[in-house]
């Protein structure tokens, strides 16, 4: 059990972003381990409009815990656009860390600390199953095969070395999402996760991987769908392709034209 401390002054406040679809019976647990292991750190819900009442649950605990902050969508709109939201509600406010996390406790609260603790040294962290130390736990295999698999794709198309840039346990600087183009970013599904850890890439910043144990959701139904593998692989692709292009153009010392992929970052550095 990781021990509750505080965070260095330049990475306070921190926002932890939860976003909820069906998860009444997992929220308030989450955000009591959250609590527990980080009592400081303030939860934005970002609530769609969930059938089963998870936004009143939300309402109810941000009523009892000022930490506990609310922001309702009218309809299910994808992983993606709720993270956006978050993110978006953040930079409105003095955040200075941006977390990334799911409700059905597949990311473990207690992990966060050491994440922050990376942080220090760099703009985004990933908490990742795949490097040393990292592990799943009671993941059917079907589901690790394409978590392997996406990430395996993502290394050959877009040429990175990051081994879990699928993950969405992640905590980033105020500045990394300042920078990016937040508006820009379409991806829906956990394809939104390698879409922006290509963004920050792509900008320069700094990326770091610390391991954490993923554990399956025990409660509640998975949001995973054969259409957002399919999202993944078209655009991810795509980015891959885009980007060799223009190493190719600048060997060749012609500048690509920005409207060679109207969603993609301009490239700051290359990695
Ligand atoms: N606001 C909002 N949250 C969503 C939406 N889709 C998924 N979520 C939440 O995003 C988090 C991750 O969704 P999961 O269904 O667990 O998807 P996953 O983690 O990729 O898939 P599993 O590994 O099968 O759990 C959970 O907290 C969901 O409730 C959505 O459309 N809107
Ligand atoms: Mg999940």
């Amino acid at each position: 059990m990781a021990e509750a401390r505080e965070q260095p002054s330049d990475l306070q406040p921190v926002l932890v972003v939860i976003p909820t679809y069906n998860e009444r019976d997992n929220l308030g647990p989450i955000v009591a381990r959250l609590h527990a292991a980080l009592p400081s750190v303030h939860a934005l819900v970002v609530d769609d409009g969930s059938p089963d009442g998870t936004g009143d649950l939300a309402d109810e605990m941000a009523k009892a815990d000022e930490r506990v902050q609310v922001l309702h969508r009218t309809e299910k709109a994808g992983l993606g656009a709720a993270y956006i939201a978050g993110f978006n509600w953040a930079l409105e406010r003095d955040y200075a860390v941006v977390v990334e996390m799911d409700a059905d406790g597949s990311h473990a609260p207690e992990d966060l600390p050491r994440m922050l603790d990376a942080l220090a040294d760099a703009d985004l962290v990933i908490g990742s199953r795949y490097v040393h130390g990292g592990q799943t736990v009671d993941w059917p295999k079907s589901r690790e095969l394409i978590s392997r698999g996406g990430n395996l794709y993502s290394q050959l198309a877009l040429g990175v070395s990051l081994k879990d840039i699928t993950a969405g346990f992640r905590a980033f600087r105020r500045g990394v999402l300042e920078k990016l183009e937040l508006d820009g970013v379409a991806s829906h599904g956990y394809c939104f996760q390698i879409d922006l850890a290509w963004r920050t890439l792509q900008a320069g910043f700094e990326v770091v991987e610390v391991p954490i144990t993923f554990t399956e959701r025990q409660i509640g139904e998975s949001k995973m769908s054969g259409s957002i593998v399919r999202e993944a692989a078209v655009r991810v692709g795509a980015w891959g392709l885009h980007h060799r292009v223009e190493q190719i153009r600048r060997v060749f010392g012609r500048p690509g034209s920005d409207d060679a992929e109207h969603e993609q970052p301009p490239a700051t550095a290359d990695r």
